[in-house]
């Protein structure tokens, strides 16, 4: 079976031949449309995922926590953020080390599914994170002397001398080189303008490129100037020939958190690659929730219509690791695995639409406490062992996880859907309708057709689907299986048309078919 899917793979032509090999373009195989991000799993679950479900389900690739040696905080106990304060470029984490790291990449990648790394490269460890060797390879370093003997880095390297705030952190977001110069939450500020810093971080992410990564999420981009962070991408070398064809540049996407109403936008950084766009999140929870007089029916021109970058420059998402928690931005309109069935239906939506690079959050429980509207368990980390070591995915009978990984990825309709995207990849957004309030459908192509009703009454409507005659199944409430239906039925007519019924009450109030379901 697995030197079926293996063959399989290598026959397949990357989605990216026959346009540029640029840092836009994520290299996923043709038909893998989607990234997840496996927020701090292991390496060696990861590799099992990508062989056992991410292959089979059509995943493009997975975004992996951040690999290199970070500081181990006690106090919390080893929050998950502890991984976004560096002590080195060598492999070794909780989720990890080096070989585990390249054995991973090896067999994710022989199956076609592409690791993209979490590059934090902006600073290291915050200022008070004292002097030892608590660090996850054991290397020693001192945060106040800025001493990082490992990499190494100095005190030269730093960009205190640049920074203007009177803290030496980031006070004013409306302050553009206070922003990119001075400490974010007091992390020691890389200065990422010498050529000897950007060669070292050239280095690490060069050292993931000849593993086999694809690309890179580039962590606080915002807070590094764009001229910066071209100069380190200069360095870079193409991917690895042994997965990728030559001269194939890695995929590029920078963390900008632009909302509107701060002088840093995204687009400044397009020139590196994409950035996500965190509009897209924050409003298709706003609408979804129904908050502010928001409508479903108001989704007609999502996109670029909305004042999102443009589509091609854009990786987009409905929650991510930070902003499923407070942390980052978004606020409280963001929807999250705890909201299951508006998320759903988010995530939904997202993978039926055409904008966008979309990548698909996958999380791990935490005893979420709200006091005065804070979550005072933001922080805790993975599921772990009493020692420290992150539990391993565990996976049930019923195909779920367990050891309080959620999986988002492997719920049915969003593992559907991240199918139905695959399936109407590169097929025109066509025959929306809307009812002027929450109940909205459109189509893609002549390959797919999706209906929402997010209205407090039954739906029930004869519509133009733009498919072929034929009966479909719906892969929200089932899914086609041995050429059965497990879940709702519905039948095309020879004019494409077809009836909709969606109650209220339904489990999950959508419905979504496409050619690959048709009975
Ligand atoms: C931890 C502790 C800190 C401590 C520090 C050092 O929490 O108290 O000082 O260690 O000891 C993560 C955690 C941090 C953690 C850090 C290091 O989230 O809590 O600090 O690891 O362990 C900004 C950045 C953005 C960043 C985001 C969290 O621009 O880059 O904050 N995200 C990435 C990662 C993230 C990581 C880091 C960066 C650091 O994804 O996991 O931090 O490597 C405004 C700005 C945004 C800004 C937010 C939050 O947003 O626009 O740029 O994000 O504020 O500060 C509305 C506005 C919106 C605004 C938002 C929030 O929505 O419209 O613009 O409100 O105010």
């Amino acid at each position: 079976m697995f030197s079926r899917m293996f063959s399989e793979v290598q026959s397949v032509v990357p989605s990216s031949m026959g346009f540029c090999w640029g840092q836009y373009n994520p290299h996923t195989l043709s038909k893998r449309t989607s990234i997840v991000h496996l927020f701090e799993w292991r390496w060696a679950d990861i590799a099992l995922e990508c062989e056992r479900y991410l292959a089979p389900n059509g995943f493009g690739g997975v975004q992996i926590s951040p690999p290199n040696e970070n500081v181990i905080v006690t106090d919390p106990k080893q929050p998950w953020w502890e991984r976004y304060q560096p002590v080195s470029y060598k492999l070794c984490t909780r989720s990890g080390n080096e070989t585990e790291f390249r054995d991973m990449v090896t067999r994710c990648n022989n199956v076609g599914v592409y690791i993209y790394v979490d590059a934090v490269i902006n600073h290291m460890c915050g200022a008070n994170a004292g002097a030892g060797d608590h660090a996850t390879c054991g290397s020693y370093f001192n945060a106040k002397t800025e001493d990082f003997p490992a990499v190494p880095y100095s005190g030269w390297d730093f960009n205190d001398g640049k920074c203007k705030s009177r803290s030496g952190d980031i006070e004013n977001y409306h302050d553009i080189s206070q922003v990119r110069d001075c400490r974010l939450v007091s992390l020691l500020d890389l200065a990422l303008g010498k050529d000897y810093v950007r060669s070292k971080v050239a280095e690490y992410m060069n050292h993931l490129i000849d593993i086999g990564v694809a690309g890179f999420r580039i962590d606080a981009a915002k807070h590094m100037w764009p001229g910066d962070v071209k100069a380190i991408l200069d360095k870079l070398k193409d991917l690895n020939t042994a997965w990728f064809p030559e001269g194939t540049k890695p995929f590029i996407y920078q963390e900008v958190i632009d909302l509107g109403g701060e002088p840093i936008t995204g687009s400044e950084y397009f020139g590196n690659g994409r950035v996500t766009e965190f509009k897209y999140g924050a409003k298709l929870g706003t609408v979804i929730r129904k908050w502010n007089g928001e409508k479903m029916a108001y989704l007609k021109n999502w996109g670029e219509g909305w004042g999102f970058v443009p589509s091609d420059r854009a990786l987009v998402f409905v929650d991510n690791h930070d902003n499923q928690r407070g942390h980052g931005a978004g606020g409280s309109a963001i929807l999250t695995f705890w909201d299951a069935r508006l998320y759903k239906m988010a995530v939904g939506f997202m993978l039926a639409h055409p904008y966008g690079f979309t990548r698909v959050m996958s999380s791990f429980h935490w005893p979420r406490y709200f006091v005065d509207g804070k979550d005072i368990n933001d922080w805790v980390g993975p599921p772990s062992n009493s020692d420290g070591s992150i539990k391993p995915v565990t996976i049930n009978e019923d195909t779920t996880c367990g050891n309080d990984w959620v999986c988002e990825h492997r719920w049915r309709q969003i593992k559907n859907m991240v199918i139905f995207r695959n399936v109407v990849d590169g097929e025109p957004f066509s025959n929306w309708w809307d009812n002027g309030s929450n109940q909205v459908a459109f189509g893609r192509g002549n390959k797919g057709f999706i209906i929402f009703n997010n209205d407090d009454w039954n739906m029930s409507v004869y519509l133009q689907t733009g498919l072929p005659a034929g009966t479909y199944c719906d892969v929200i409430s089932g899914q086609k299986e041995d050429n059965k239906c497990t879940g709702k039925q519905v039948y095309v007519s020879s004019d494409g048309k077809a009836n909709f019924q969606i109650n209220t009450d339904a489990e999950d109030p959508f419905i979504a078919i496409h050619v690959d379901a048709k009975l």
